[in-house]
């Protein structure tokens, strides 16, 4: 019956993640996937989310289905975090939210609803980006193209070309930003060039879909969602996507959102029923006990000030990170430009010089990164820090 069945390659990303937890190298040094390692190299259980962990394990109501668009609390709380506490788009009623299966399960319901509405539409994702982007547009039935963003050579944004390409657009191409934290590049928009690109979806008449998987990493919660805002000022309509599992370290509970911004509350409410829609054909309704923990957290008087405290320390580890991965750098290999490190923020860092010694660095050193040359900076740590620069100023010298 099966026999038709072709092999399916795995995605590279989780496959290393495999051959890395393979490996018995105690000195080996994991920078592939992009998760979130403490200074102790573990995924951390934040404080605040096992407290609220506590409140809803305590719970004795019946565990029934959620509405297919989640729990309104939760949705509540995913418009405030992404919009702002006191948006206009939001108070007016013209912001639909749903709790979905992690920020995946966001881009998913959304471009399935694109592609009932917009079925004449193509989709444009930056070059590069993350797999999953293709994979998903694609399995919605869009055909999917790259826009540039990403020079390889100076291993810098490249927002000429970006720009320049955005104003051939046809009005109601999807465009895929990730408002902060590139990933794979770490390589983001200035909000003077957030606003040039607004302008330029304005004029074009382009449809906007972001995805926000790790606000609050880059600079701030607030900095982080720049895009959204302005977007928001400028009268636009568009898609988020939002997820919490890098932000909660609650990756397996898939926790995310989708918001879909219109320009009133009577298309809202539409939009609302056709993500419903999404939901109901896709899995019916989201797991409620991920989110139940996510919303305890936001709406808590004292459990969020905790957790954006937990979360700002989790960003400047990171960013210590990356200071001290360029100072080594700088010093084992004094006379490569490293300074492309700097400039790039968040999670990730790219360096497509490093790409063809992949398997050298694995191999020679058990330092684990990515095909494409990516880095992700969190798996670092004051232990393997200098060991790694030591790795990379050797594979390029
Ligand atoms: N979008 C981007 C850019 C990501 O890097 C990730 C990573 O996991 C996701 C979406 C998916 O988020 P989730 O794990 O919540 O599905
Ligand atoms: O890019 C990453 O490493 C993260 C984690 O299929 C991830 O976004 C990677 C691959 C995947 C799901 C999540």
């Amino acid at each position: 019956m099966f026999s038709t069945l072709s092999a399916y390659a795995g995605d590279p990303i989780l496959t290393l993640q495999l051959a890395y937890r393979d490996d018995p190298r105690p000195e080996k040094i994991n920078l592939s996937i992009g998760l979130y390692y403490d200074n102790e190299g573990n995924i951390p259980r934040l404080e605040s989310v096992q407290r609220a962990q506590k409140v809803v394990n305590a719970s004795t109501a019946p565990c029934t289905y959620l509405p297919m668009s989640g729990s309104p609390a939760y949705c509540k709380a995913v418009q405030g975090i992404v919009f702002g506490e006191h948006s206009e788009a939001v108070g007016s009623g013209r912001v639909a939210t749903i709790q979905t299966v992690g920020g995946s399960g966001a881009l998913k319901v959304g471009s399935d609803l694109l592609r009932k509405f917009f079925p004449n539409s193509s989709a444009r994702i930056s070059s590069p980006t993350w797999d999953n982007h293709r994979a998903i547009f694609e399995g919605a039935g869009f055909s999917v193209e790259t826009y540039p963003y990403f020079d390889p050579v100076t291993q810098r944004l490249d927002f000429a070309a970006m720009s320049a390409y955005f104003r051939t657009l046809a009005a109601e191409t999807i465009v895929l930003l990730h408002p902060c934290c590139h990933n794979p590049t770490g390589a983001d928009l200035s909000h003077a060039q957030w606003d040039e690109i607004v302008q330029i979806v304005a004029e074009r008449k382009l449809l906007p879909f972001l995805d926000m998987a790790y606000q609050g990493l880059g600079e701030g919660f607030d900095q982080d969602a720049y895009l959204v805002r302005a977007l928001v000022r400028a009268g636009q309509s568009f898609l988020v996507a939002n997820s919490f599992s890098k932000i909660f370290s609650l990756y397996g509970e898939r926790c995310g959102g989708l918001s879909m911004v219109c320009a009133d509350a009577d298309e809202a409410s539409r939009a609302l029923g056709q993500m419903q829609q999404a939901v109901r054909r896709n899995y019916s309704s989201p797991p409620a006990y991920g989110g139940h923990v996510v919303e305890t957290v936001l709406l808590d008087p004292q459990l969020r000030p905790m957790w954006e405290a937990e979360v700002n320390a989790m960003r400047e580890r990171i960013q210590a990170m990356r200071t001290q991965l360029h100072r080594g750098l700088v010093q084992h290999h004094p006379a490569y430009d490293w300074d492309f490190l700097m400039a790039q923020s968040g999670m990730f860092s790219y360096a497509p010089a490093l790409a063809p010694h992949m398997h050298e660095l694995i191999e020679r050193f058990g330092v684990y990164i990515i095909e494409s040359g990516r880095i992700c900076v969190a798996g670092l740590n004051t232990s393997n820090v200098d060991r790694v620069a030591q790795a990379f100023a050797a594979v390029l010298k």
